[in-house]
Formats: C-alpha cells, structure tokens, sequence
C-alpha cells in the first residue's frame, strides 16, 4: 500500500505542490492528507471537478508548474468539457495530472451506481486521448510512476492520468476537522423533516443522507417510496425541480447536502426563477463532504437562507437544533414555494448505516407508483 504521507512528499521533491479536487471515499486517505499537509494557498477543495481543472489550468498559466487535479471517477463528466476544449493538446495544451479514484472497477464488489462508471472510466480516458496509469497497493516505486507522469503530461502538454484502484493508500485519519456547525444529529433532523412532508413527495441527496432518509423509512412504514439520488451528486435539486414543476398538485421535499448545494449551485438561481410554489428545498449543511471522509466544505461560511432569498426564494430560513426545527416544522409544509431551509447540523453518520436493500429501477419504480397509488 502506498503511504498517503509519502505519497505528497514524492509530488513536492516533484514540484508538483499545487492540488485541487473534490474528495473521493477511495482516496480519502491522500485527500484527508492534503487538507493536513497542504496549505490553504496550495490546496483547494473544489465546487465540482471541472471546477478543479479550471484552477489547476490558471495555476499552470501563470507558474509553467504541473498541477494535480483529484477526484472518484463519477468526477469524469463534470471534467469532460474543461478537458476537451481547455487543458486538451489540441486546444490551450495545458499539463496537469489527474488522480482519478476507481470506483466499480469490473470485478470489484461496489454499489449500483458506480458500477457503469467503473467500467466505462479506462474507455473514456482512451476516448479523451487523456493518457493514464492504473495505480495500486502492488505499485512499487511510485516516484519512478510520477516521474513518467510529469514528463509525458510535458511532452503532450495536456492531461496524465493516474487511476488509483480500491485500497491502494494507506488509511490516514484526517486531523484538521472543521469544528461543528451545531450539535443538532443529522439523522433526527431528517426524520422530523420526513415526516413533516407528510405525503409529499420527497426526493434526497448522494450520500450519507439518503441512507438516512431510507433508514428512517425502513424503521417506520417498511417502505421507502422517495427518489434516492445515489449517484449524480449535485442534480438532486434539480431532478425535484422537474418533478415540482410536472406535479403542481403535489408537495415536493428536496433534501440536500451543502456539497451537493455548492457542487451546481447555479440550479438554485433556475428554482427561483420557475417559482414553483410547491418546492421545498432543504439543506442539512454539516461544513463538510461527511460521506467520504469530512474534509471542508465552504459551508461553513455559506448563509444558504440569504442567498435563496437574494435569488428568489419565496421564503428562507436558517435554524439549527432541534426545538427551533420542531417548532418551525408546524408552519412549513403549508408555506408557498419555492422555499429554502438549511438546517446546521453535526457531523458524522452511525457506524452501523445501512445502504438501500433494492435496486435504483426498484427504488424508481416505488416513486414512480406514488403517482399512481394511493398512499
Ligand atoms: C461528481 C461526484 N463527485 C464526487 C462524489 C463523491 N461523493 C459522494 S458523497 C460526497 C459528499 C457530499 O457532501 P454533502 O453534500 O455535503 O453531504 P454529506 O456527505 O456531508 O452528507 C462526495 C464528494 C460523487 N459521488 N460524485
């Protein structure tokens, strides 16, 4: 296994001192690492990972020094267009490298949602023309591997990846938290909210919080019947607007996590603008990507109230534990839409959370019979 520490060491003795990304759960250890060893100069988590090869191409214009850009392979697409008409050889040539975390790769056990992305990751690099190197806990001389790396992304003047398989790093364990936004456990918040939405339509997050909201329902009616957005992190908002705007009848429950919010936050300027009087949109806003591994957000500096307000939002507000949201949670439902509530809440998740027992076309299916069913 490659020891995280080590690892950042080998790209500095490299020059390559400048990392920027969105964490991934299979490279917590050496982002967890970066946020510890790297200074905020020269380190930046990103809003999405083509946000990353954004900064990564200004840092190279203005130093000639090769950047690294990290990221889980669900990061591919929101990097597709900077790479193919930015940092490519056949447009502005700029070098950097890629960290690319392998999620369901063909024959490793891993959840539905990586699994196409896994197997399509090596193809669509090949199809980028994006050179690339299959890292893992077997690689020895990983500085000989950089230093391979750093050349050709030099001599094609353009991206090099190195894909990292599962369990490659070292564990580290993250030492610079962000302190806690507020004590209020995120599990209970999202229950009270659940039920609060009574039979309206609820629709959640990649992450730690759709495991919550599907464990909440499992432990009460046995059913889960919300849209749980495991993968395409950032669109959940989205995906509710659609549903929002098709269903004016129906009540319609975002919930979302501040790294998702931030991911594509433009979309919440779009919920503004439709001004679905039925959307509810509710962030539980930890400060930090708890799902793989903490590291910081800017939620903490974020007053997602005010911001929905300035684009539109029919009504916002900010609360954070658990009386206020009691209290709070008497009048919601019933407001006009479109509305924002972020909840501050702690961080971390239980031990013991359990993952959804069906299918995503299971989970489909039982949110799209809603619209058919009586409850
Ligand atoms: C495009 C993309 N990039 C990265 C990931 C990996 N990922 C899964 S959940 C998550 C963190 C989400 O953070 P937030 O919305 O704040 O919710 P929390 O994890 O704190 O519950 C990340 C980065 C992903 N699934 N998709």
């Amino acid at each position: 296994m490659i020891d995280p520490s080590d690892f950042y060491q080998l790209l500095k003795d490299r020059d390559v001192e400048f990392l920027t990304g969105v964490p991934d759960s299979l490279l917590k250890s050496v982002s967890a690492c970066f946020t510890d060893l790297a200074g905020e100069e020269s380190h930046i988590i990103a809003a999405n990972e083509g946000n990353a090869v954004g900064i990564a191409a200004g840092y190279n214009l203005s130093t000639g020094k090769i950047p690294m850009v990290y990221m889980q392979n669900s990061g591919l697409g929101n990097i597709v267009n900077p790479l193919l008409s930015l940092s490519s050889p056949a447009v502005y040539g700029i070098p950097m490298l890629l960290l690319i975390g392998w999620r369901g790769e063909p024959g490793v056990k891993d959840e539905p949602q990586h699994i196409k992305q896994g197997e399509l990751t090596l193809p669509l690099l090949d199809t980028m023309q994006v050179p690339y190197f299959v890292l893992s806990a077997e690689s020895d001389d990983v500085g000989g591997i950089l230093d391979r790396a750093i050349a050709e992304a030099r001599r094609q003047s353009g991206p090099f990846a190195l894909v990292v398989r599962k369990n490659s790093f070292e564990p580290y364990q993250l030492k610079n938290r962000r302190p806690e936004l507020s004590d209020f456990n995120r599990e209970r918040a999202i229950s009270l909210v659940a039920e609060a939405a009574g039979d309206g339509i609820v629709l959640s997050t990649t992450g730690h919080i759709s495991r919550e909201l599907y464990e909440f329902r499992k432990a009460g009616s046995g059913k889960c019947r919300d849209f749980l957005n495991v993968g395409s992190m950032g669109h959940v908002s989205q995906i509710a607007l659609g549903v929002a705007l098709a269903r004016p009848e129906k009540q319609v429950f975002c919930l979302d996590g501040d790294g998702a919010a931030i991911m594509h936050m433009g979309g919440m300027g779009i919920i503004a603008s439709r001004k679905p009087k039925n959307y509810h949109h509710v962030i539980f806003n930890n400060g930090v990507h708890g799902s793989v591994g903490g590291q910081p957000t800017i939620g903490d500096q974020m007053d997602f109230a005010k911001l929905a307000g300035q684009l539109g939002y029919n009504k916002s507000w900010s609360l954070s534990s658990e009386n206020e949201l009691i209290e709070f949670l008497q009048t919601w439902p019933n407001c006009d839409g479109p509305t924002m509530l972020e909840i501050r809440v702690g961080q971390g998740a239980r031990k013991d959370l359990g993952r959804p027992a069906e299918t995503p076309v299971e989970n489909k299916s039982a949110f799209m019979n809603r619209f058919k069913d009586p409850e």
